[in-house]
């Protein structure tokens, strides 16, 4: 039913396309400037999306509603009041709120597929436990491209037209199997390789907390908000872009994903989750445990900026604002954890930090984004191996960037391919 659904869909998005492209197709957008060109082409309009959008004052929408509003309307789990992620899933997918019937779907779907094949954990097998999980999860997503069905209908001729039937089946395939995929490395990384089997009557979120081993209804509600948080944030940050660039060379799902969970592993981007822990940890080690005082917080951040480092999990390339995914989080931890010690190093970063960035005066947005709180909720439910947290968010990120992976194969976007030009050919053209 969801696929009837797609279908119809791409047929009126596909119209909308094309009378865009036949009506402006010269009409400007944006221009360069040769700091844009040098400076990460920040605020240059240069990709379209289908599923959502930052703004800089009020943060993300996902096709227009934000993150307060799906809180509220998106189905929950039984008993529970966090949104399923197979919810945002289909909202992203369709652009529609999803019934719980809809959202059941998702979940059921996703179960049929989830079963991973035994070559891929010979694969995870053979990797050093202490490598990274980012490694490995990225590592365990490229071996499972030999199931690419694109891949496969390519070599046998698939019209270009029809390119989004194979990819939103290799997305559902490889969306059901990352949970397991996920756990697995955290249960070989951290507990003695000793796997847990998925539960038959958990949803793809809860599950994904059985299998890594917390056993914990609060923990499984955490995890779908979670993954509900993470997974979108329009196409230009480096996970969504890279999966974007990757697969409009026509590489699969498989090929796109693991080149774009390699982009979430920078420190600037995803990793920053794991840098926030282990900046707090490192502060707490130093001051031998507790929660440090404002004065000693502060050293601590005028330390780390006098030494040419950035403050992890905060400021944002498009946000100027708190990241609302941050004020949820927020939210989240005055329910469950108000007086944890690590809660509160957190609440008074929150305090100091933009203070201390203007004063610093180069961050354009002295604010929290996502990252500056995930890790805290982390530790109070027992995952305390912070290296494993990008593996989290990438799960998350997964569900938007492959979504937009199906949309602009529908959408047939064109391989992508800027110009670029010689840096002495920059200075003349400026002389
Ligand atoms: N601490 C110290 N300096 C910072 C800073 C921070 N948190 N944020 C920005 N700056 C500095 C930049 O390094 C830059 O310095 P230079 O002029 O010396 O190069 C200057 O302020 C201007 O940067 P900006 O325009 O404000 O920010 P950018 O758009 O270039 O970069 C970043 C955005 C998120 C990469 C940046 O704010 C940063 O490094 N933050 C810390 C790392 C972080 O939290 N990353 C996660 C971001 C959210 C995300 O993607 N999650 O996955």
């Amino acid at each position: 039913m969801l696929k009837e659904k797609l279908i119809g869909k791409i047929g009126e998005v596909r119209e909308r396309v094309i009378r865009l492209m036949k009506e402006h197709s010269n009409d400007k957008m944006s221009e360069v400037s040769l700091a844009q060109l040098i400076g990460g082409m920040r605020g240059v309009k240069a990709l379209p999306c289908f599923t959502s959008n930052v703004d800089p004052e009020k943060g993300i929408t996902f096709h227009r509603y934000d993150i307060p509003t799906l809180c509220e309307i998106l189905p929950h789990a039984a008993n529970g009041e966090q949104p399923l992620p197979e919810g945002i899933f289909y909202l992203l997918l369709t652009g529609e709120l999803p019934t719980e019937a809809d959202v059941h779907e998702v979940t059921e779907e996703w179960k049929k597929r989830r079963t991973i094949p035994d070559y891929v954990y010979k694969i995870l097998d053979s990797l050093p436990t202490d490598m990274h999980p980012m490694t490995q999860l990225s590592t365990g997503i490229l071996a499972l491209q030999k199931e690419s069905l694109f891949s496969q209908q390519y070599r046998e001729g698939i019209s270009k037209y029809d390119l989004w039937d194979p990819m939103y089946e290799d997305v559902m395939n490889l969306l059901a199997k990352l949970p397991g995929i996920a756990a697995y490395i955290y249960r070989r990384s951290y507990k003695g390789n000793k796997q847990i089997s998925a539960d038959p009557n958990l949803d793809w979120g809860g599950n994904y907390a059985h299998m890594m081993g917390v056993e914990n209804d609060e923990y499984k509600e955490l995890m779908r908000l979670y993954l509900f948080l993470h997974c979108d944030h329009e196409t230009g940050n480096v996970s969504a872009h890279t999966t974007h660039l990757v697969g409009s060379a026509l590489s699969d799902a498989f090929y796109s994903l693991s080149a774009g969970i390699n982009g979430l592993a920078g420190p600037l981007h995803g990793l920053a989750n794991q840098e926030v822990l282990r900046w707090i940890m490192g502060v707490k080690e130093k001051l031998g445990g507790g929660v440090p005082t404002k004065e000693q917080l502060s050293k601590f951040l005028w330390d780390t900026l006098n030494s040419g480092q950035v403050i992890p999990g905060y400021g944002h390339a498009v946000l100027r604002v708190t990241d609302p995914r941050y004020t949820a989080q927020r939210k989240f931890a005055l329910k469950y954890l108000p007086d944890d010690e690590i809660f509160k190093v957190v609440s008074m970063l929150f305090d100091l930090v933009p203070d201390i960035l203007m004063e610093h005066g180069k961050a354009k947005n002295p604010w929290p984004n996502v990252d500056a709180h995930s890790g805290c909720l982390q530790v109070y439910y027992g995952v305390v191996e912070y290296d494993y947290y990008t593996v989290l968010f990438g799960v998350s990120r997964a569900i938007g960037v492959l979504t937009q992976l199906i949309w602009s194969r529908a959408m047939g976007l064109a391989i992508e391919r800027p110009k670029s030009v010689y840096l002495k050919d920059l200075e003349d053209m400026f002389a």
